[in-house]
């Protein structure tokens, strides 16, 4: 049978939304759907340098097919994994102090985040605190990091694109889904209809019947997200829209295995999810926001979210309805910009609601695999700091300490990602870099920074 939140692309391919909503199931009212599997589509692929990774370091995503057997399989590695994060970290030695001094000059783009001690999640008696803390952000607890190096603004498509011309690198959107890999997602996968197994991405419908819209009905946000055909990275609104005024804005509809194949290619990594959280606090403690308590000081707006009631009315009173190029809110003392708003940022851990209890303290790696309660069968990794869709009614996912999940295989045009460089990586990034040098000598990409 269908379980959980069914995803929007699965609801637009058996044609039987209505059908869907009469299934009516969980959605968290403060929780932005972020919309799945066409996932299932490149699940396994071979053709991905990131597949391999995914399927080598996570039991569950074998999970994705196979349904009831499959969340009763994930239910009972809750508890065990405990032992084997503590097993499986060798990396460092408990022993030395934490690294607090940039061992070399930071790579290029990038800025150095002093290794430091810090209060992750939320307290209820915080300042960081809403009226209903999410409990997946809780308990706070104590982290201590050692020093790393991070991308100062999220990959754009600049970037991007200069990593698939130097690969050939095709993402997870542009692959069309082939009707097998719905096994255990949809009851009869005959019933998808051969025209819809097409490739695309999720967007968001500003079209929507506002006539039927009824936000207290669980899945009213499917109502407002839709699956549309021919949308990628290089088309973040659909077939007829292109990133060539967009170049220096965030790479979106990336799913977390196209994330990796980047940081592959770069010699770089993805954030774990308390290295993100502790690089949006920007050396404070408590805060809600990067900058401080004071959501705009000195009625200057700081991020780029969604302000009005969503999803009926964007006010677009910081300027940008959809995403803004990179840069264009100040950054933090640390040098690093939009860690709140203007796209979702993947990082590395999986998903588990209960982690904060148990991770451990230095350098928390995050669980060992994936437990979702509200879809127990499919593995979710981290993503991080909100986007230009999230507003005060709806999402608040702007907030240092707010969590969001997604499948890994699965993107949207709000969600992209930023790197890190830790120092005992940093050979593996500069042997990255040799490699790019000799890719791009006769390459007729155009150079940027060229004075004549
Ligand atoms: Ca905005
Ligand atoms: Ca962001």
């Amino acid at each position: 049978m269908l379980r959980g939140i069914f995803p929007v692309a699965i609801l637009v391919l058996v044609s039987c939304v209505v059908a869907a909503l009469a299934f009516g199931l969980p959605l968290e009212r403060n929780e932005e759907p972020v919309p799945v599997p066409l996932a299932a589509a490149s699940s396994g692929s071979p053709d991905s340098p990131a597949s391999a990774q995914v399927s080598e370091s996570a039991a569950p995503s074998a999970s994705i097919s196979s349904g009831e057997a499959a969340a009763e399989k994930a239910a009972a590695e809750l508890l065990p994994d405990f032992a084997r994060e503590t097993d499986s970290n060798t990396e460092f030695d408990e022993n030395q102090p934490l690294l607090v001094e940039a061992p070399h000059p930071a790579p290029p783009g990038m800025v150095w985040i002093p290794g430091g001690t810090f209060l992750m999640g939320t307290h209820p008696d915080g300042t960081d605190s809403r009226e209903i803390i999410p409990s997946d952000e809780q308990p706070q607890r104590e982290v201590e990091l050692d020093g790393f190096f991070m991308d100062a603004t999220e990959v754009t498509n600049r970037e991007f694109l200069r990593f698939t011309e130097a690969t050939g690198y095709v993402t997870v959107a542009e692959k069309a889904p082939r009707r097998e890999d719905f096994i255990g997602q949809v009851e009869d996968v005959r019933l998808i209809p051969e025209e819809n197994l097409v490739a695309g991405s999720i967007c968001f419908n500003p079209d929507f019947d506002r006539t039927t819209l009824h936000t207290d009905h669980p899945l009213w946000p499917y109502q407002v997200w839709q699956y549309v055909k021919g949308a990628n990275w290089r088309h973040p609104h659909g077939p007829e829209t292109s990133i060539t005024d967009l170049l220096d804005h965030p790479v979106v509809h990336v799913a977390w295995t196209d994330a990796i194949a980047y940081c592959e290619w770069a010699g770089k990594a993805l954030p774990t999810e308390a290295e993100w959280e502790y690089a949006a606090r920007d050396g404070r403690e408590g805060n809600v926001y990067p900058w401080g308590n004071e959501r705009r000081p000195e009625g200057k707006w700081m991020h780029n979210i969604w302000q009005g009631q969503f999803p009926e009315e964007n006010a677009v009173t910081d300027g940008y309805r959809f995403s803004a190029a990179v840069g264009t809110f100040p950054p933090g003392q640390w040098g690093l910009y939009d860690m709140s708003g203007n796209v979702w940022e993947w990082c590395a851990d999986w998903y588990r609601p209960n982690y904060y209890s148990y991770g451990r303290k230095r350098n928390p790696r995050g669980p060992h695999n994936s437990y979702d309660p509200q879809e127990p069968g499919l593995p979710k990794r981290r993503q991080r700091g909100g986007s230009f869709m999230c507003s005060d009614n709806y999402c608040i996912g702007y907030r240092c300490s707010a969590r969001m999940k997604g499948t890994p295989d699965s993107g949207a045009f709000h969600t992209g990602f930023r790197c890190v460089v830790r120092p005992a990586d940093s050979a593996r990034w500069q042997a990255a870099v040799e490699r790019q040098k000799t890719v791009d000598s006769g390459s007729p990409e155009p150079q940027d920074n060229t004075a004549d």
